[in-house]
């Protein structure tokens, strides 16, 4: 023992050898939901986040990086066995060497960032080096939607759809199920082939209302859009039958489709809430808020609402369906408006503001109170550049980047290649103009490719740039990390 030189040496090993085998047994662990309706930008964060924290990023105002108290972070082994892994350096790959967007994920992933630092307090530095992991869960926000369903059953359900499938967004989208249902005998004998008719042509339905023109958001049950492992199964396997009085006659098709619903709720809906949602300590929800206003008012409506039940799932107090479950509750919540980058920084504020505007009047329906929510407009990477035009006298700002192969505008096609600069077009300066006209000047929008990074002197390659993403870390982990 002859190196023990002080007291405080040795008091200070055994402190850290307290810490450390303390942080053998329990590792502190943060849990972050990642989520959104597909194509909001999920996959693009979670590789950008980690990316950033293994390359040192650029992150001015994610305090823990910028004062260099971040000593390392690297990928370890997922604690849960049965997740897929998020393929973090597939996407990697697909972003930076060959700059194109990854591939759509249609289930559940995770991933685990362990994270050493040093504490920015003195005290917190004698306890030894601070160690986190930060377990990432990416899933779909179709499936949040089912939460609703747990409190319906098939009758309620089938009025429900039955009701919506009329509204004048959706009713021409619909009516080939509906025409289809209608002539259907609900007291016939079950039938494989006319449960499976039925189901293709309502989740058809489902899966045109996303489409590009109409933007609408998601109906459930959610697994008809985003089926994960379980497409093909008999839980999945149904669809809404006309409102009938009474109970359905034994044998019947509406006996079947009744017992499939019911089966959907109890081993679809109840396991995905109980394993995942209910274990997160933090949540990003992202919204592609930019793509409904194109759309138009209508999709900016159905944003809202389907914002408002996504919040609701995250409602832990009193008289919350969820409350028997909640272990631990999330208290940070970050609603994020995507792909800031297609607009001019001028216009980001007015974004958030709208974002924040739908996320206030969502909290409020939702009855979210006690969480900590954050709103505001990112691009977790940056495909384009500001710049400015001269045209006459005046000039225009302009963002620059290279569309995709394909994109037009103004009958122009792009090959993929060229760069180009594009004036994106305002956001009105009040939110409450796009709810009610949407964006009537119309933003000019076009998709990039991912950017080119840029190298330093050295050859080194710079880390992928990005809009807030430094402020959404800051939101989500930085206290973690004091
Ligand atoms: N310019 C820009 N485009 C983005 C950004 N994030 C996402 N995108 C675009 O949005 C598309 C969808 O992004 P993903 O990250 O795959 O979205 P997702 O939510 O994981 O989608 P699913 O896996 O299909 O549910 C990408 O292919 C890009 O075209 C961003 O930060 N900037
Ligand atoms: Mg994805």
């Amino acid at each position: 023992m002859a190196s023990l030189t002080t007291i405080g040496d040795e008091a200070r090993i055994a402190l850290d050898t307290l810490a450390g085998r303390a942080a053998d047994l329990v590792q502190p662990a943060l849990r972050i939901g990642v989520t959104g309706l597909s194509r909001a930008g999920k996959t693009v964060f979670i590789t950008a986040f980690v990316h950033n924290l293994v390359h040192g990023g650029r992150l001015p105002l994610f305090e823990a990086q910028k004062s260099g108290r971040i000593a390392r972070a690297v990928l370890e082994q997922q604690p849960d066995d049965a997740v897929p892994r998020f393929q973090y350096e597939d996407h990697v790959a697909a972003l930076v060497e060959e700059r194109r967007w990854p591939e759509s994920t249609r289930a559940i992933s995770e991933l685990r960032l362990v994270v050493e630092y040093e504490s920015a307090s003195a005290w917190g530095r004698m306890f030894s080096r601070g160690r986190i992991a930060f377990d990432i869960v990416d899933y779909p926000g179709e499936w949040l939607l089912d939460l609703p369903l747990l409190r319906k059953d098939f009758a309620a359900f089938s009025r429900e759809a039955h009701e919506l499938a009329a509204l004048p967004g959706r009713a021409d989208l619909s009516e080939a199920w509906r025409r289809a249902t209608a002539e259907i005998d609900p007291d016939a004998p079950a039938d494989e082939m006319a449960a499976r008719r039925l189901f293709e042509l309502f989740a058809g339905y489902l899966a045109a209302c996303k489409e590009d023109g109409r933007a609408l958001s998601t109906l459930p049950p959610g697994r008809f859009l985003m089926p994960g492992d379980l497409e093909g199964s008999p839980a999945l396997t149904f669809a809404p039958l006309p409102p009938s009085p009474g109970r359905p006659k034994s044998g019947s098709l509406a006996a079947m489709m009744e017992r499939r619903y019911e089966a959907y709720k109890t081993h679809v809906v109840k396991p995905f809430f109980r394993e995942h949602i209910t274990r997160l300590d933090r949540q990003i929800v992202l919204v592609d808020a930019m793509q409904a206003i194109n759309a138009g008012p209508h999709a900016v409506a159905d944003l809202e609402r389907a914002l408002t039940e996504i919040l609701a799932c995250f409602r832990a107090g009193r008289g919350s369906f969820l409350t028997d479950w909640f272990a631990r509750r999330i208290d940070r919540i970050l609603v994020a408006a995507t792909k800031a980058d297609h607009i001019h920084h001028e216009s980001h504020d007015r974004l958030q503001a709208l974002a924040r505007r739908l996320t206030e009047r969502a909290i409020e329906r939702a009855g979210l109170s006690g969480t900590e929510v954050e709103v505001l407009a990112m691009a977790a990477v940056r495909a384009t550049r500001e710049g400015t035009v001269r045209q006459g006298k005046d000039e225009l700002p302009v963002i620059i980047g290279t569309p995709i192969e394909g994109e037009t505008i103004a009958g122009e096609r792009f090959d993929g290649a060229t760069e180009t600069a594009i004036f994106p077009g305002d956001l009105p300066k009040d939110p409450g103009d796009i709810l009610k006209h949407g964006s009537d000047a119309g933003i000019r929008f076009v998709r990039f490719r991912p950017p080119r990074l840029e190298k330093t002197a050295e050859g080194v390659k710079l880390s992928l740039p990005h809009i807030r993403l430094d402020r959404a870390l800051q939101f989500l982990v930085g206290d973690r990390l004091a």
